[in-house]
Order: structure tokens, then C-alpha cells, then sequence
């Protein structure tokens, strides 16, 4: 009896220290970025948003804290959203969190990249650079495709496209 529950507690914390390491393992290697993408900025204009899918295929939340460009000065995570009926803006000091199976969507009208201090204007068929920071899975480069100046929505998702995005908003109000 005496042997028996010391090899259970033994086989216990086995499986406690195998479980830890391999979970924040995973971490690193489930987020699935697709759609990014930005506009072309008219005039002088130093600012410019970016777009992106993230899809957290893990068993545990991420979270988007924040960027870096080498064409920008500062990149950080904002929100968009109707506030006594005007549009504001604002940084999401705590990030954005993506829960695990869940995907969030970086799109016009509500959350976003926001670019400042652009070194050059973004024309329509570059290809932007972004480093995105997450809480756990570190630092990830992409590439954001970047629109026409009116653009609603990445290449071939059309005019259509990026009005549907802007309804499904509601679904993606993951933060805390
Ligand atoms: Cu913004």
C-alpha cells in the first residue's frame, strides 16, 4: 500500500514537470498571421495603419503588446470605437489578447497597428516590414501588403469585403 501511493505521487510529478515546459513551448508556434496589410498614405501624412488576421491555433492566450518598423518611429496597438457618437481612438495599454481558438481581426474601424513618424509615405505595392511583439510568442516579422489609399480590405477581398469586416467587429472583443 505504502509503495503504491509513493509511485502514484512519483508518476504525478512526472507528468507536472514534463506538462510545463512543453505547454510554453506551444505557445511560440500557434499564432497563424494572414490579411496583413496597409494603405497608401496621401500627401505629408506621418501616420498609417496596419492590418492583420491573427488566429491562436494554442491552448493558451496570447497577447498582441505591441511593434516596431524600421520605417516608422513608433508602432503600438489601438482601437477604434464610437464614443458619444465620434469616432475615437485610443492605445490598448495592456494589449490585445487572443484567446486560444479564437481569431482576432485587425481592421478598419476597429483595432489596428498604428504607424507614427513614417520616414517615407507608403505607396500602393510596397511591402511594409513590421516586427509585432507577443507576450509569449516574442517577436514575429511580417509583412504588411500595402492598398490603395481608399482601400477597405486586403488584395482581392474588394470593396464588399471590408464592409462585412467592419460587422463582424462585435465577435472579436476579446479584451480585458
Ligand atoms: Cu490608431
Amino acid at each position: 500500500m505504502n509503495r503504491l501511493s509513493h509511485t502514484l505521487a512519483y508518476a504525478a510529478l512526472a507528468v507536472a514537470l514534463f506538462a510545463v515546459p512543453v505547454r510554453a513551448e506551444e505557445a511560440g508556434k500557434v499564432l497563424v498571421i494572414t490579411q496583413a496589410w496597409s494603405r497608401a498614405t496621401p500627401g505629408g501624412a506621418r501616420i498609417a495603419s496596419g492590418y492583420l488576421t491573427i488566429a491562436n491555433m494554442g491552448n493558451v492566450p496570447d497577447r498582441l503588446i505591441g511593434g516596431s518598423s524600421e520605417i516608422a518611429g513608433k508602432v503600438e496597438v489601438h482601437e477604434m470605437a464610437m464614443n458619444n457618437g465620434v469616432m475615437t481612438m485610443r492605445p490598448l495599454d495592456k494589449g490585445l489578447v487572443i484567446e486560444p481558438g479564437k481569431t482576432v481581426k485587425l481592421a478598419p474601424g476597429g483595432y489596428h497597428l498604428m504607424m507614427f513618424d513614417l520616414k517615407s509615405p507608403l505607396k500602393q505595392g510596397d511591402k511594409v516590414p513590421v516586427m509585432l511583439e507577443f507576450e509569449k510568442a516574442g517577436k514575429v516579422g511580417l509583412l504588411l501588403d500595402v492598398q490603395g489609399v481608399g482601400a477597405q480590405g486586403p488584395a482581392g477581398a474588394g470593396d464588399s469585403g471590408g464592409a462585412m469586416d467592419m460587422k463582424k467587429m462585435p465577435e472579436h472583443s476579446d479584451m480585458k
